[in-house]
């Protein structure tokens, strides 16, 4: 399993804002390489799958429509200790309790409309890469 990649979306709200170039601003300057970067939009069941972790939760028709709603930008990004340093580069899901100079703290409404996606794991990391991206859309 490797350790060096993380995948994110900027998601819809972003996209809406024109916040997707101060956003990928961010990310490289913190060291991330962008292996994979797409604009998409999730189909109902593309987000009911890839949140499917959180089918029981109160929030998952709101989450699932806020993700479906307009395009995202998906990136697979490379760096030392990827997911652990991404995680850290947006901050708490909760933009009120994110760190100054967070991605979320900067560009996130709330904690449902929270701007960005970061994988939480090596291993979801991966499965979500190969989600959004097939290999050779991969460098
Ligand atoms: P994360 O994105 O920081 O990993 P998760 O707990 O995995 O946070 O939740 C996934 C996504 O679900 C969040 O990024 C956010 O968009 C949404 N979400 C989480 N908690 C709430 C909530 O309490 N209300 C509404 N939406 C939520
Ligand atoms: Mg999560």
């Amino acid at each position: 399993m490797r350790t060096d990649r993380t995948f994110t979306m900027l998601k819809p709200d972003s996209v809406e804002k024109g916040n997707v170039g101060p956003i990928l601003e961010k990310i490289t300057s913190a060291g991330f390489r962008i292996a994979g970067l797409k604009l998409t939009q999730m189909t109902k069941a593309d987000a009911e799958a890839f949140y499917a972790v959180h089918n029981e939760r109160p929030f998952f028709g709101e989450l699932v429509e806020y993700m479906t709603r307009g395009p995202i930008v998906a990136a697979v990004l490379e760096k030392d200790n990827a997911v652990e340093d991404f995680r850290t580069l947006i901050g708490a899901t909760n933009p009120a309790d994110a760190a100054e100079g967070t991605i979320r703290k900067m560009y996130a409404a709330s904690i449902g409309e929270n701007a960005v996606h970061g994988s939480d794991s090596d291993e979801n990391a991966e499965i979500e890469s190969q989600f959004h991206f097939a290999g050779r859309e991969l460098f």
